[in-house]
């Protein structure tokens, strides 16, 4: 099978994050001959080092990545055509679609919403006669499912128990050895167990290490003041870009916290930094899935909406989710902007004692309950073959 997928970067990483990750699984897991169209080289070469982002077309990691500029190349259409985010392929090549009509899918946002299942695989026919299916990732097996590599859980243990592997990346992201080996050893991550839930509890005392990725309008003030008055001392890992203004709220190194700028990683790479963390703060639709396959905690900062239609979305994801009620409370004030008491308050009530490890063990369930659903490349490679063969 030949595909073309379309991306237009609306803002941020998302889109094209999203689109790499469906073009490399659909190769991996049907042998896919995947096209993908990028309007933003620049942005996807920031999370795909081998994408030279002055080329119009290039192979990169066996996808052929081709520039949508404004006069496309004339390229006949796959047999199945993938717009991610209703991003309306350019229109030279929708009147080639006509001439010989591939399968059309529109992927849609991710929502743990229950109206997505009434709505997955819903056929949408087109003013021209073309015909496009709407396709939503999902939570439940009604919906189309999450991107997850099938090796990913034999990656992520064999990365998490290989001695030294961990530090070893760490310090390749320029991390002094001061800093590292105060390190806690990290538990409750991969497959989880009752060992595991007791070395966690022995790690209680150590640098408890964490992520952050945020939008610019999270309430860092009352998460620094909660990381810097915390009885465990915390490593914050940055990377740039993000929250520009940190180290101007932070001001002067505290003992309990110290913040260190890592490089923008490559995708994979971003994916190893989130299995090094004891808990992962991720934003949009792409990051919040892969800090979910780490099996360890995670604090969510979802896309904003209009009218605050995303509150919505995380309270039907929490739903899901099930943390226990201080990470929930912590989730709702990261996301609402609490001022800085409520939110060091949340922080404090959610990262220790019985909630902490309650939330560990949910963040176990939640990965090991997913990872037993179909994948979201499968489940299209499967939605595709149903209506060739009919
Ligand atoms: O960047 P985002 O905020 O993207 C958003 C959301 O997807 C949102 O839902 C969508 O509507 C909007 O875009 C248009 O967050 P997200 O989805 O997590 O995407 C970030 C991507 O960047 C993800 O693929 C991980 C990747 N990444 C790296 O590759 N390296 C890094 O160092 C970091 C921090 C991220």
């Amino acid at each position: 099978m030949r595909a073309d997928i379309f991306c237009r970067r609306i803002d941020n990483y998302g889109d094209i994050g999203v689109c790499w990750r469906l073009a490399r699984a659909l190769r991996q897991a049907g042998g896919w001959r995947v096209r993908l169209w990028i309007d933003d080289r620049a942005a996807f070469a920031r999370m795909e080092p081998h994408c030279d982002p002055l080329l119009d077309v290039q192979t990169v990691r066996g996808i052929d990545v081709v520039a949508w500029s404004a006069q496309p190349p004339a390229l006949p259409p796959g047999d199945v055509v993938i717009e991610a985010f209703a991003c309306d392929p350019p229109d030279s090549f929708r009147a080639a679609m006509r001439r010989h009509p591939p399968i059309w899918i529109n992927l849609e946002y991710l929502s743990a919403e229950s109206w997505v299942e009434s709505h997955h695989r819903l056929p949408s026919p087109q003013p021209d006669g073309l015909m496009k299916y709407f396709f939503f990732p999902g939570f439940t097996p009604g919906t189309g499912g999450l991107l997850r590599e099938p090796d990913l859980a034999a990656r992520r243990d064999a990365f998490m128990h290989e001695p030294g592997a961990r530090l070893a990346f760490l310090r390749e992201l320029g991390l002094s050895g001061e800093h590292l080996a105060r390190l806690a050893t990290p538990t409750g991550g991969g497959t989880g167990s009752a060992e595991a839930d007791g070395a966690a509890r022995a790690a209680d005392q150590g640098t408890r290490l964490i992520t952050l990725f945020c939008y610019p309008d999270a309430p860092l003030a009352g998460l620094l003041d909660g990381l810097r008055t915390d009885s465990r001392p915390t490593l914050l890992l940055v990377p740039e870009g993000v929250a520009p203004r940190l180290e101007i709220a932070v001001g002067a190194a505290t003992p309990g916290l110290h913040i260190a700028r890592i490089p923008f990683l490559p995708q994979d790479d971003y994916d190893r930094l989130l299995w090094c963390a004891d808990l992962n703060f991720v934003r949009g639709e792409d990051s919040v899935v892969r800090a979910g396959w780490a099996g360890r905690p995670l604090v969510w900062q979802i896309y904003p909406q209009a009218d605050e239609a995303h509150l919505a979305k995380l309270d039907a994801w929490l739903d899901r989710y099930r943390p226990p009620p201080q990470a929930r409370a912590l989730f709702r004030a990261w996301n609402t902007g609490a001022d800085a008491r409520a939110m060091a308050q949340a922080w404090r009530e959610a990262s220790a004692g019985p909630a902490w490890s309650d939330w560990q063990a949910a963040a176990r369930t939640w990965d090991a309950d997913l990872s037993r659903l179909p994948d979201l490349a499968t489940s299209l490679i499967g939605f595709c073959a149903q209506l060739r063969a009919r």
